[in-house]
């Protein structure tokens, strides 16, 4: 599971084909992408599956891992490779009980949320946000790359993407907390040059 180079976008975070950006970034080398249509401008029913399949094929032609965004409903249709749920989102228990052959990420932003969490069931942890972001609208206070540090020594087995803020300049600093990869949205959806923003990521 390569984690390194992780992609979150929604028709939302796009000011031109969503299809486009993910081919591009497909092609310079984005390792995982999460389909996370959701905010304000997001498509809903038919037109989101829609969306969906086109870019879990365009992943597939890749072979880029493709995750949905706590949608539980797309994981079967799109034959996601993973799940990712939030602290709001359902259970990891329960991801697991319906989908117990798909990969489970799971958000934790502070230690209250890892221990309310089976970390166990996680096969990977989104840590976050690392750094101010304006891209997720309910985004918590922003915990800098200690937390990172932080999971890592509770929990030194279980692969860490940090998210939140995470630029081509910072990027860095993230993976030298300890983080196995960046997940990050704006970056790349709003890069003008999208293979130079992944080539430096
Ligand atoms: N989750 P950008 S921060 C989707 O903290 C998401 O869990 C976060 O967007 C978390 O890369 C975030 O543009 C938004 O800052 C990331």
């Amino acid at each position: 599971m390569n984690l390194r180079k992780y992609f979150i976008m929604g028709s939302q975070n796009c000011d031109h084909s969503p299809e486009d950006i993910l081919e591009e970034a497909a092609k310079a080398g984005i390792t995982a992408f999460q389909f996370r249509e959701k905010g304000g401008g997001s498509l809903t029913g038919q037109d989101k599956l829609a969306l969906g399949y086109r870019l879990r094929n365009i992943c597939a032609r890749h072979h880029v891992l493709f995750f949905v965004n706590d949608d539980i409903d797309l994981a079967e249709p799109l034959e996601a490779d993973g799940i990712h749920v939030g602290q709001d989102d359902m259970r990891p228990e329960k991801v697991k009980e319906m989908y117990p052959n798909k990969i489970i990420g799971l958000s934790v932003s502070n230690q209250k949320e890892v221990e309310n969490s089976p970390i166990q069931l996680a096969d990977y942890l989104g840590a976050g946000p690392i750094f101010t972001t304006s891209t997720k609208e309910d985004a918590k206070q922003a915990v800098g790359t200690e937390w990172i540090k932080t999971l890592k020594q509770q929990y030194p087995g279980t692969p860490i993407v940090g998210i939140g803020g995470i630029t081509e300049q910072n990027a860095a600093f993230v993976m030298e907390a300890g983080a196995d990869g960046v997940a990050v949205i704006s970056a790349i959806a709003g890069a003008d040059n999208i293979e130079t923003v992944i080539r430096r990521l």
